[in-house]
């Protein structure tokens, strides 16, 4: 063969092609001849892992042989979606692996389209701790991500009669080609039991031996998570559990066949199914074990690694930082304690520090409802010695909030126990206390932590708590999912805002180029055509592209206002039928988003969208000016079609109550305007993009609490408005639900009467903001300068900026 001869960028795919057929013959055990898609997916799958190999082994050695620190990113959720684009591009294998393939017949969009969506997370949160991975590796952080291979992951959605069914996930039922089970990284953990104390308490050989009731092993199964250009691979490891003993032999063969398996059953349950509430805690006894285990196998991996190479653990905290993703996994602050004391022989007060110097935690969210707490009697039943713990610590910082003059109701605030009836474990405060930064996710949401849920906590330790806004990955957000936008992007401003998406301002200069702007506007429009595709094969519903497609997208809650959106398309609908004469814009609301099952209200929206889409979309009187759309069992790679084709983008939570958003982040990038409260991330949104190209309207966070603290009446609000009290008759009175005419009545009287949300209080400032959003598009070069504006301003909202920050400010790391 002339291979050296070959053109050198595509040179490697006749390799490559060999290297696939081998993975297939000898790794799947196919026959080319009869290999199917599947099998050439899970072949070329292997092909890719292999070249990932030795970059993650150099990753590895690099960071042992120079001591650098590592960073441990600890999260119940990694939403990751599927991977093989991703690592293929990163590598910049693409177009050799599709010649490869294609030089085997086979098509890799439609092999890549086969790929399982690994849906470990419910959302944002998880999405987020995916995207931190892929950007550690890229800015060349050593890290490695922590958390649980729940063999069912969130549960598909589909509808029945317009109402959410929920089926299980099984992502690893054909196999999982990318990971690697470490069998011999595995440990204990236990749950239960009782605290011992042995030696003598006066001598000082003193100490506490917690002898757990029960226990399952831990075993680690590593994913590669591959850096932009191949930099660096750094790993993603997963616990699963599993019995001491599988099967209790003795009593197998004496018939109890039941009982020989129990124990193993209950192993297995731990790491079954991922929790699908992303707020309002289930409080149930599984998730504190799960919280606790992966918790606990992870500080055991990461002591054994840093005792490995170091020998001591009194300089733990300069070679090791812990970020805690919310909340759950806040019992490794007790857990740590427990090990450098119990187990590493240091004493309490050293233990303390060094784990407080080793923790950072990130806090998500403020609504009080979703805080996490833990009764007493279930902590201590559970874990006797993390409950001794938490109460030291809760002597000590107590003892500082006194000498700090805090009076009895900011102390009770500050206590780690919550004494106000049921007594619990307040795990914020856990997390916070044990943490040596505490931060935001928004500017917004950071300065609403300090006055609200941690303002005593804030006024005791004031160098705490900061902020750093989210960002997403631009490689899977914009190079992968809108290719044709990439491309267009660097041929017109170059190559380097690949390395640095704050490059992407060179865009700004061509907003008003003409023959810019129109390649521009192009490429949206294909991306319509193809989400319309989407639409078209899956619901059976036409879509006319050149419509506003308008997207909300995100888990079904009423904070997000999703019922705002669906009351405002009754209230358009309504004035399309009585002034048919009007130049309506053309307008495609689509919406996709799981709601939590036992969240009833979530659900009841989800169906009341699907009543008001029947009903409009069959309305000749609409003559195709208003379509509804809910594109069922949302999820990472529905999103990837969603973003690009999108015009609008929908972020109109009650101001103050979203700590962030992302999804926000990924629309701007790829061209699309933003209608929005300010909340969240969407005021720094503005402040990127620039005020004249977003769509702002509503209370501010201020407004909102200001307006609470006076006796918010709705009824009064809806009264002086009529297009909002039309459209909530026409609900109420069965419009849209002739089959069940009350069906809706419960949803619109919570409006009515509570409004917990103020969708009233904003109603007739987000209508008068949609109106202006149909002028704008109307007004084609406008409307396209602004698009394009999005997308140059949104390069500061790349991960790799957050994730530096993150790692100078808190980590002290790469
Ligand atoms: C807690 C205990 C028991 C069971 C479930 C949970 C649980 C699980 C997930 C509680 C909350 C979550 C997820 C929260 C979340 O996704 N928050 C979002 O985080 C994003 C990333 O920072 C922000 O952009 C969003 O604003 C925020 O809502």
């Amino acid at each position: 063969v002339d291979l050296p001869l070959a053109p050198p960028r595509r040179s490697d795919a006749p390799v490559l092609a060999a290297d696939i057929v081998e993975r297939l013959t000898y790794r799947i055990g196919k026959d080319p001849r009869v290999a199917e898609r599947h099998d050439w997916l899970s072949a070329t799958i292997l092909a890719i892992r292999d070249r990932v190999i030795d970059h993650w082994m150099d990753s590895t050695r690099s960071t042992y042989e120079q001591e650098h620190k590592r960073v441990y990113y600890l999260s119940l959720e990694f939403l990751i979606g599927r991977l093989m684009r991703d690592a293929v591009s990163n590598l910049g294998l693409l177009e050799e692996t599709r010649d490869a393939l294609a030089s085997l017949g086979v098509d890799l969009d439609v092999i890549a389209e086969l790929e399982a969506d690994a849906a470990l997370g419910n959302g944002g949160l998880g999405r987020l701790a995916a995207c931190f991975m892929e950007a550690m590796a890229s800015v060349d952080i050593p890290a490695y991500g922590y958390g649980i291979r729940y063999v069912n992951g969130l549960f598909r959605q589909e509808l029945h009669d317009g109402w959410q069914a929920e089926l299980p996930e099984t992502w690893l039922a054909d196999g999982n080609p990318w990971e690697f089970p470490r069998r011999e990284s595995s440990y204990e953990v236990g749950f239960g039991g009782t605290v011992d104390t042995v030696g003598s308490e006066t001598d000082g050989t003193g100490r506490c031996v917690w002898r757990p009731g029960e226990r399952v092993i831990a075993t680690a199964f590593d994913t590669p998570i591959v850096g932009w250009r191949g930099k660096r691979v750094n790993t993603l490891r997963l616990w699963s559990a599993r019995p001491i003993d599988p099967i209790l032999l003795d009593a197998f063969n004496a018939g109890d066949h039941i009982g020989a398996l129990a124990e193993s059953n209950r192993a297995e349950t731990l790491t079954r199914v991922l929790y699908p509430a992303d707020a309002n805690p289930a409080g149930q006894e599984l998730r504190l074990r799960q919280e606790f285990f992966f918790s606990s196998a992870s500080l055991q991996d990461i002591l054994r690694r840093h005792l490995q190479q170091y020998d001591s653990l009194t300089n733990l905290a300069d070679k090791v930082a812990i970020q805690l993703n919310d909340t759950h996994p806040a019992v490794a602050v007790a857990e740590l304690v427990r090990l450098l004391t119990d187990v590493h022989r240091l004493d309490f007060a050293a233990s303390w520090h060094i784990a407080r110097d080793c923790f950072g935690y990130t806090n998500h969210t403020l609504l009080p409802e979703a805080l996490e707490s833990w009764p007493i009697p279930l902590f201590e039943r559970l874990l006797p010695r993390h409950m001794q713990i938490v109460y030291a610590v809760n002597a000590i910082v107590l003892r500082e909030a006194r000498a700090a003059h805090f009076d009895e109701a900011s102390i009770r605030s500050i206590s780690l126990i919550d004494e106000s009836g049921e007594r619990r474990v307040r795990m914020g405060n856990l997390a916070f206390v044990g943490s040596h930064s505490i931060n935001g996710v928004s500017q917004l949401h950071t300065d609403l932590m300090k006055e609200t849920v941690f303002a005593n906590l804030h006024r005791l330790y004031p160098d705490r708590i900061n902020a750093k806004t989210n960002g997403i990955t631009p490689r899977r957000w914009l190079m992968q999912c809108n290719p044709d936008l990439f491309a267009l992007v660097r041929e017109t401003i170059g190559d380097a805002f690949m390395d640095d998406a704050a490059k992407l301002v060179d865009l700004d200069r061509f907003a008003d180029d003409p023959a810019f702007v129109e390649r521009f506007s192009a490429i949206k429009r294909e991306n319509k055509v193809k989400l319309s595709n989407l639409v078209a094969r899956r619901l059976g519903i036409r879509l006319d592209p050149d419509a506003l497609f308008d997207v909300q997208i995100k888990r079904i809650h009423e904070y997000k206002r999703q019922m705002m959106n669906i009351v405002e398309a009754v209230a358009l609908y309504d004035q399309i039928r009585s002034q048919p004469d009007r130049d309506w814009v053309p307008r495609v609301k689509l919406f996709a988003g799981k709601a939590a099952p036992s969240y009833l209200a979530a659900k009841g929206i989800i169906k009341l969208i699907n009543d008001v889409a029947r009903v409009i979309n069959n309305d000749p009187a609409v003559r195709g000016l208003l379509k509804i759309v809910f594109v069922p069992n949302y999820n990472v790679s529905l999103a990837e079609v969603m973003v690009p084709g999108a015009d609008l983008s929908e972020q109109i939570s009650t101001a103050g109550m979203e700590a962030s958003g992302t999804g926000n982040m990924k629309f701007a990038l790829n061209g699309a305007l933003t209608i929005g409260t300010l909340d969240g991330a969407n005021v720094e949104i503005r402040d990127q993009v620039g005020r004249e190209n977003i769509v702002i309207f509503g209370m501010t966070a201020e407004e909102v609490g200001t307006r609470r603290a006076e006796g918010y009446d709705p009824a009064s609000v809806i009264e002086n408005s009529r297009e909002l009290s039309q459209a909530l008759m026409a609900i109420e009175s069965g419009v849209f639900s002739p089959d069940d005419r009350t069906r809706h009545a419960d949803l619109i009287r919570s409006v009515r009467e509570r409004d917990w949300f103020m969708l009233a209080a904003d109603f007739d400032a987000y209508a008068a903001a949609q109106r202006r959003v149909d002028g704008i598009f109307a007004d084609k070069p406008a409307w396209h300068a602004k698009t394009v504006r999005n997308t140059a301003h949104s390069g500061w909202f790349s991960a790799d900026r957050t994730i530096r920050e993150y790692a100078s400010e808190i980590w002290r790391a790469g």
